[in-house]
Formats: structure tokens, sequence, C-alpha cells
């Protein structure tokens, strides 16, 4: 199934007029990588907890083991994940020109292991620890994970011994300026935005289609439902980011 006509003619028109692409994804973006989504229906270890409880400040300060043990659990299957072709489609176009600024909502690290740049993670990422009290990274390794442990102590900082938490931007926090600029940048200078997998519900990520649109930009959604943005994109396509993408950029 090629693309919608409409969307490889932006596609087309952007690369012609050497415009600037915007690339937003979200969670949906690794799903065809086995990581769950946030909102999606997956039975697993943790589908009895919401994320959105989970991944909180508070609920670290009520019961630090319990967060820790879900971000053990995550990472594990970030880490057994692969990234699949479509990320490595959007890897490409941006080894061939530097118009390309990805913008992504996900904590994982498959779209790097695509081979891409991430010019802004705007949620944070799974993999840069610090520890909760005095902000100090951790640089040392994981101890060996028991993957039915439902709570695990998290590591004392070496500096204060606070206990070290996940580099993730929880709900209620501030997310990091400089990849907020990044990515309002790119979103009021882009001809082009392609908004991949996200349902559009988290802000103040969610408000980056809006801010490319009223600047000028094209903006496109891929996406296998409708979601809170599909009312103010330029198009939609009812497809899945690995379907998608290879074949509008590959
Ligand atoms: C903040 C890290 C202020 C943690 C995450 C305005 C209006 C309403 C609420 C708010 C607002 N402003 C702020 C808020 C509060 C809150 C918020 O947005 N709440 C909403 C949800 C009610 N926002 C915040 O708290 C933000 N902070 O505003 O702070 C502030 C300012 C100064 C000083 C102090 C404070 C922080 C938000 C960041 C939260 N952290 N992640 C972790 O991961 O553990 S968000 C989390 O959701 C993930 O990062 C995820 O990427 C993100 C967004 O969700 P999606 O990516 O869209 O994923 P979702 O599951 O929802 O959807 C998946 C989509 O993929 C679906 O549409 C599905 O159809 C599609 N799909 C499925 N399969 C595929 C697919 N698409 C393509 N291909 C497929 N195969």
């Amino acid at each position: 199934m090629p693309p919608p006509p409409a969307i490889a003619n932006a596609v087309r028109d952007a690369i012609s007029h050497d415009g600037r692409i915007c690339v937003l994804t979200g969670a949906g973006m690794s799903a065809e990588s086995g990581v769950p989504t946030f909102r999606g229906t997956q039975h697993d270890l943790w589908s009895r907890f919401d994320p959105m409880q989970l991944a909180t400040a508070e609920a670290w300060r009520a019961d630090a083991a319990l967060v820790w043990a879900w971000y053990r659990w995550r990472m594990a299957l970030v880490r057994d994940a692969q990234p699949h072709a479509g990320h490595r489609a959007l890897a490409e176009p941006a080894r061939r020109t530097s118009r390309v600024t990805l913008v992504t909502q996900n904590v994982d690290d498959l779209h790097e292991r695509a081979g891409s740049v991430v010019d802004a993670h705007v949620h944070g990422s799974l993999f840069a620890l610090r520890c909760f009290d005095c902000g100090s990274g951790h640089e040392g390794g994981l101890p060996p994970l028991d993957p039915a442990a439902q709570r695990i102590a998290p590591m004392a900082c070496a500096y204060c011994g606070g206990g070290i938490r996940p580099g993730v931007v929880w709900f209620g926090e501030a997310l990091p300026d400089d990849a907020w600029q990044v990515a309002t940048d790119a979103a009021r200078d882009c001809m082009l935005m392609l908004v991949v997998g996200t349902s559009g519900l988290v802000h103040p990520a969610a408000g980056l289609p809006a801010l490319a649109r009223r600047s000028g930009a094209t903006v496109v959604e891929i996406n296998p439902e409708r979601t809170a943005l599909s009312d103010d994109v330029d198009v939609s396509w009812r497809a899945t980011a690995g379907d998608a993408l290879p074949l509008l950029l590959g």
C-alpha cells in the first residue's frame, strides 16, 4: 500500500525545497519493537498499575522500591527489544540531510540504536540515572535483575545516599529546558512535521503539532487509530510506524 499521495507529495516538497522536517514520535513508534505503549491494552506483570500513577515523584516518595522495580522491568524490556524497519527508515534521511530534527517523547533508545541522532528527548531517558535527592548522575552499572521482583530497593547515591532514579520526566515535572527549546524551535521552523505514534494526550509535547501548523507547516499524522490530534492535522495515515515509514522514507 503506497503512501497517500498528499503525504508523499508533502515529503517530496519539503525535500525538494530543502525545507526543515520535524519528526515527533510517541510510544506507538516503539510498539512494533515489543515495547508496550502507555495507553495500550497489554497484559503483563505491570498491567494492573497505571503508568500515570507510577511515573510520578509522589509514587517514588511513597514506594520507591515499587517504582524502581517497574523501571528495571521496562529497562530490561527495552534492552531486549530491537529497532524495527520504521526506526531504520527514519535514520536514513537524517544521514542524507541535516534538515531533519527528531523529537521523541519516548524514553527508550531504539531511535539511537537504529542509527538516528535524537535531537530532543523531551521526556528524558530510561538509562540516564541520577540521584532523586541531590541530582548527581549515576554512571555505575545495574545489579542483576530478578524479573519477578515487584519491589527493588533503589541503588544509593555515592554522594548523598539518596535513591538513584531513572532520568525520565515524571508527570508534574518540568521538561528539560534544552530539549524543549530544540523541540519548539523545530516545530516553528519546519515545513513538514511527521507525527508518529502518539495519542496527543500528554502536554506540553502534545501542543507541538499545533505550534508547527500555526507556523505554516504541513502536519502529517501516522497512527493506526484516531487521536486527540487527528482533527487538527493536515492529513492522517491510518498505518503503523513500521509499515508506513519505510514506504514514505525508504
Ligand atoms: C508538566 C516519561 C509542568 C515517564 C512521560 C495541559 C493539559 C492537560 C494536562 C497537562 C497540561 N500541562 C501539563 C499537564 C499535566 C501532564 C499531562 O499532560 N497530563 C495529561 C496526560 C492529563 N503533563 C505533565 O505533567 C508534564 N509536565 O507539564 O510540568 C511544570 C512546569 C514547570 C515546573 C514544574 C512542572 C510532563 C509530561 C511527561 C510525562 N512523562 N514519560 C515514563 O516514561 O515513565 S509521558 C509518557 O506518555 C511517555 O513518554 C509517552 O511517550 C508519552 C505520551 O504518550 P504517547 O507517546 O502518545 O503514548 P500513548 O500510549 O498515549 O499513545 C500511543 C499511540 O501510538 C496511540 O495513539 C496508538 O494508537 C499509537 N500506536 C500504537 N501502535 C502503533 C501506534 N502508532 C504507530 N505505529 C504503531 N505500531
